[in-house]
């Protein structure tokens, strides 16, 4: 595997400096402030990539080029918006960055309802706590028919949790659901967000993944034939939320996805943070069945708290929690393996250790949410450690 990192820009607290003393070679970026839709000129491409290089690394993965929520709604403004996504597609190949990860997740990101959730040893993890999460949709976000998209078990638990709740718990459950949020956490309010939920009042999962086809299909004869790879990611969690379609959450998805298109620009970002939240999905016989296609990796392990989902979770140590990470690392290494004995010039798999929990120092350093420095140097350590003794290679 190729060791890279998730580096949010010259404003990250984490610097370059860092990323190579946690022994990462590579790094996964973007250019953050500009807005989707927005088509990336070259010579900003250009002078992240000589920043980059300058600190003896190299820009190998694109986290995220946006998607705009008029390309996933198929709203007017999505014909323009294609054509920008494939001007900054040209752009980013001209300058040799090959890899574009992109998502196709409604309105919000990845969603937890709690930041800093205190592990026995005091790190501090991400959570998605269920309970919380439909306390939060029915009684302070207040969505119609919200109640009966949970178990009345869950229902039950959050009528009773909610009842209790005081005006500063709807503010720290609403700064943290919708800090998943692409853009800025601090301008949202609830009445924004609901506006932002109609906007999918008549977009069920079969018009998303029509939407998402349509996408495919303009982006990637030209992605072929540049030699990118372009690799999705998950839903995260991975289940519908607040009544919005998901459509990218089990094996059988991403089955669809890679049948959809038959080609080598058209990839997995293979995230066992993000599928690793659901009971049926078997990560070790998703990267048997999907290796060809998986051009990214995202190595997190989650905690589950049921056999079923929707499911409470926390974001565990990278070798503990509910996935067998020695198990999906040996079945990565066999697929290098295997593309090395094809020939292929992309046999290792960039990786990057996919959130960490905060220890120590991280503390005191404000860095985005699930991106400290020292938890992750800890994890990529862990799975670095984990891939030598079995047999892999890491550059
Ligand atoms: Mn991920």
């Amino acid at each position: 595997m190729r060791q890279t990192w998730r580096w949010f820009g010259a404003e990250d607290a984490v610097t370059l400096s860092d990323i190579r003393q946690a022994g990462a070679s590579g790094i996964v970026t973007a250019l953050y402030d500009l807005p989707a839709g927005t088509a990336w000129p070259i010579d900003r491409i250009a002078e992240t990539n000589s920043v980059i290089t300058q600190a003896g690394l190299t820009w190998d993965v694109v986290e995220s080029l946006p998607i705009s929520e008029a390309i996933r709604t198929d709203a007017p403004e999505a014909k323009a918006h294609i054509e920008a996504w494939r001007a900054s597609a040209r752009a980013l190949a001209e300058r040799g960055i090959k890899v574009i990860c992109y998502n196709f997740m409604p309105v919000l990101d990845w969603t937890r309802t709690d930041l800093v959730y205190t592990r026995p040893s005091g790190a501090k993890a991400l959570r998605f706590d269920l309970v919380d999460f439909a306390g939060f949709d029915i009684h302070v976000l207040g969505r119609t028919g919200a109640a009966q998209d949970y178990p009345e078990t869950v229902q039950s638990a959050a009528n009773k949790r909610a009842a209790a709740w005081t005006a500063k718990d709807h503010s720290r459950l609403t700064e943290t659901i919708l800090a998943g949020l692409p853009g800025a956490v601090e301008s949202w309010t609830l009445d924004e967000f609901r506006d932002r939920l109609n906007a999918y009042a008549d977009i069920d999962a079969d018009r998303l993944r029509a939407n998402l086809a349509k996408f495919l299909r303009a982006v990637l004869p030209e992605a072929e034939s540049l030699g990118l790879r372009l690799c999705a990611h998950p839903d995260d969690p991975p289940w519908p939320l607040f009544g919005l379609p998901r459509i990218l959450s089990t094996h059988a998805d991403y089955q669809w996805l890679c049948d959809l298109y038959p080609s080598p620009a058209n990839g997995v970002t293979l995230c066992t943070g993000s599928l690793g939240a659901r009971p049926d999905v078997d990560l070790v016989e998703m990267v048997t069945a999907l290796g060809p296609q998986i051009h990214f990796l995202h190595l997190r392990n989650v905690k589950r708290e049921s056999h079923t989902w929707p499911t409470s979770f926390f974001e565990d140590d990278h070798l503990a929690g509910s996935t067998d990470m020695i198990a999906v690392i040996s079945a990565i290494r066999d697929e290098e393996n295997r593309r090395r004995a094809e020939g292929r010039e992309d046999a290792e798999i960039p990786m990057r250790p996919d959130h960490g929990q905060m220890i120590i120092d991280d503390q005191l350093r404000k860095t985005a949410p699930g991106y400290p420095a020292i938890g992750r140097l800890k994890g990529l350590a862990e799975l670095r450690g984990a891939a030598l003794a079995l047999g892999g290679r890491m550059t």
